[in-house]
Parts: C-alpha cells; structure tokens; sequence
C-alpha cells in the first residue's frame, strides 16, 4: 500500500508542475513535520526558478526609525520606549536629513522609514520627514510607514487614509513597506500587539495604496504564540494575502519575519526565534501558496546570514539589502551584523549558486559605473 503522506505529495507536485494554484488544506499539509522538508523545498525552487531563472536580488539600502517612543508599547517590541525613558530619542531634522546624505554617499537607492506613534508628534512631523528628505535627496526611493502609522496619521489628524496616502505620494512617498502585518488571527493579535490595526485595516490600507498607483510588500512575523495551531494560522495569513493581490496585483514582495523575542515582553512565553528547519519551511511554503506574488524575501536581519543564504534554495529569490542602521531586530536579540557589504551579500548569493542582481525597490535592475547609479532597466518580472 503507498505511504498516504507521499501520494498527498506527489499529487501537489503534479499540481505545482502545471502550475495549478495550491488550496488551503495543501498549505496547511506542507507544514506538517512529517512532510519531508526538503522535497517540500525542492518544489518552491522549481516555481522560484520557472520566475527568477537563476537570479538572486539584493538591495543597496538603510533604515530609518527618526522615534523609538511610541504610545502601543506593543508585547512583540523590543525596540519602543515611552517618552521619558532614559534612552528614549527623536531624531532632530538635521540628523534625518543627514541619515539622506550618508545613505546616498553609500550609493543606497532606497531608504526604508518606520517608527514610534510619538504623542508629541502631530501629522505634519511625519510628512516633513518624507518632503525634507525627498526634496534635498530625490533619487533616494523613500519606502516608509506601515499601515499602523498610517491608521494613526489619519486618526490623529481627521484625515482618511485616501487623504494620508495620496498628500504623502504627493511629497515623496515612493512605496511601503510590509510591516505591522504580523500574524492576521484575531486572538493571536490581541496577545502579541494588541493596540495596532486589525486585519481587515492592514489590508484596506494597503488596497487603498494599490488604488493609488503605491507598490507594497507583505510580512508575516512568525514562531511566537501559533503553537500548536502555527499550520492553519500561517496559512491563513498568506491566503488572505494572496486574495488581495488577485485584486490589486499591487504586492511585490513577502517577507516572512522570524520573531525574536529578546527584550520584548513575550520572552517569558517564546524562549528563542524559531530554529532554522521551521524559517526554511515557511519561507517554502510561501513561495508555494503565494502564486501571485512575484518576490519572497529571506531578510537576513531576521533569518540570520546563514539561515537567509540557504533559504535562497528553498523558494526565496531575495536578500533584502546591505541594511544599515537596523534597529528593531537588533533591538529584539539579533546577532546579526549591522550591515552586510555588496561584495559579501554576492558573494552569498554566488556561493548559493545564483546570479546576483541589484535591484532597485521596484526591482528593477540597478547598472553602476565606479559605484554611481547609472541606468535602471525595466521591472525584472
Ligand atoms: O512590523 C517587531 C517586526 C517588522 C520584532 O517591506 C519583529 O521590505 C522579530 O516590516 N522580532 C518591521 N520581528 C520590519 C519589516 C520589514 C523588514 C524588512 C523589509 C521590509 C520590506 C519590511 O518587524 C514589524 C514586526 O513585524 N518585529 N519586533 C521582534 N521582536
Ligand atoms: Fe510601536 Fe511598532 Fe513597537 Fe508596536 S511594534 S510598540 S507600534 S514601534
């Protein structure tokens, strides 16, 4: 008689080799631990690579948190504080606007924006972060503020969110990136940021965005409280994903983020990040279920360098960026570097046995002559 595990996955195979769309009982089945994980990885690198070929993209970028205090003080995060805190900052227009200079000096071509709902802060303290460093910087691509800061923008300022997105596409904003997503399950939210946007608002900001011409990424933060249920919670989440962008096409990239737990108020529940075979599986099974969706990124701020490298043959076919100055992941235990050089993230990518290509936050191929920018060819797919 033939092993029921086995037969299940080779009528998914047979599915993914005629490119049918996998449903939520299949998703559901790649998770389970006694589905081998590396046949399960060999199926996301035959999609990875019928899109990609034998491409690896990297980005040259940095980050910018201008505020760590923040009113949600949310149980996943290590990284915000209240406003009287010792080491509590806001960042002066002077020193944001020098963040713009060392990023384009680096020969970043974007930079990437998110921080604290400060109570002293109105609206316009946050445009001006957008419409200051845009107009002294232009070539810089500003990917800034999640659906929590936008919520929040529009809360505060009795504004909609149309309103919010369109002034700030107006000054600058070039796309956003996939945080404040976490995990979309209702009760597991309440637990782990109990104060940020439901569901239903993390995804109607990001179609409002569509509308409006914005591309965004996706992120799932994963291996903190889904246990035991972590197969139909995970799955959950990408279905949902995966619905909206059958009617918006407007994502680019998922990223699932491994959750760290130091410092944050769960470390007494989740004793350590998840271990490498359940990143490699889950970034797997996205690229599986998420047909849809052009990118999976391994950011190796999260995965770890190592974990992130492999993950390039388990379905992921990006590496996010050189990262510089990071601070919610670090703030949250990681070990990883600050930031990684283009030289090592190629030669990453080449020791995977890919092809490194830059590209831009639009992923479009980025040509250098002695380190400046100087052509971008069309979107890679
Ligand atoms: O939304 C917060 C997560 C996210 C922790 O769009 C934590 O290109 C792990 O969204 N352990 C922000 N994760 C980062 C993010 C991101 C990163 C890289 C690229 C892109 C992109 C987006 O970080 C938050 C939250 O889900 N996070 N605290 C923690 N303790
Ligand atoms: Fe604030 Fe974001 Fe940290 Fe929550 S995760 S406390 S919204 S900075």
């Amino acid at each position: 008689m033939s092993d029921p595990v086995e037969s299940q996955l080779q009528a998914i195979r047979a599915k993914v080799e005629s490119s049918e769309r996998l449903s939520r009982e299949e998703g559901e089945f790649l998770f389970r631990p006694d589905v081998d994980l590396h046949a399960v990885g060999r199926l996301a690198d035959l999609v990875r690579r019928r899109r990609h070929g034998n491409q690896a993209f990297y980005n040259v970028n940095a980050h910018l948190n201008p505020t760590n205090v923040c009113v949600y003080r949310c149980p996943l995060c290590a990284y915000s504080r209240d406003p009287g805190d010792p080491d509590a900052y806001v960042m002066t227009r002077d020193e944001i606007l020098a963040r713009g200079r060392e990023a384009v000096q680096a020969g970043a071509t974007e930079l990437h924006i998110v921080g604290g709902l400060h109570p002293a802060k109105d609206y316009a303290w946050y445009r001006s972060i957008v419409a200051d460093l845009h107009a002294a910087y232009p070539s810089l691509h500003l990917k800034a503020w999640t659906p929590v800061e936008i919520a929040w923008f529009a809360e505060t300022s009795g504004r909609s969110v149309r309103e919010i997105l369109e002034d700030l596409k107006s000054v600058g904003l070039g796309s956003m990136p996939g945080g404040g997503a976490e995990l979309f399950d209702a009760e597991i939210r309440r637990q782990i940021a109990p104060r940020k946007v439901d569901a239903e608002t993390w995804l109607h900001i990001h179609r409002t965005a569509h509308v409006l011409g914005l591309r965004t990424n996706a992120t799932m933060l994963y291996g903190h409280l889904e246990r035991p249920d972590a197969a139909r919670l995970r799955v959950d989440h990408m279905l949902r994903l995966r619905e909206l962008q059958d009617e918006t096409a407007g994502f680019q990239a998922f990223i699932p983020l491994a959750f760290h737990p130091e410092g944050t108020q769960l470390a007494h529940r989740v004793p350590r990040p998840p271990t490498a075979m359940d990143d490699l599986r889950t970034i797997a099974v996205s690229r599986l279920l998420l047909d849809n969706f052009d990118h999976i990124k391994a950011y190796w701020i999260s995965l770890g360098v190592a974990t992130a490298q492999i993950a390039l043959c388990y379905g992921a076919d990006d590496l996010d960026g050189t990262v510089r100055h990071e601070k919610i992941h670090h703030e949250a235990g990681s070990k990883e570097p600050e930031s990684l050089t283009v030289e090592e993230l190629e030669a990453l990518i080449r020791e995977a046995g890919f092809e490194p290509v830059e590209r831009d936050t639009l992923y479009r191929r980025v040509q250098r002559r002695r380190g400046g920018v100087v052509g971008l060819d069309a979107a890679s797919s």
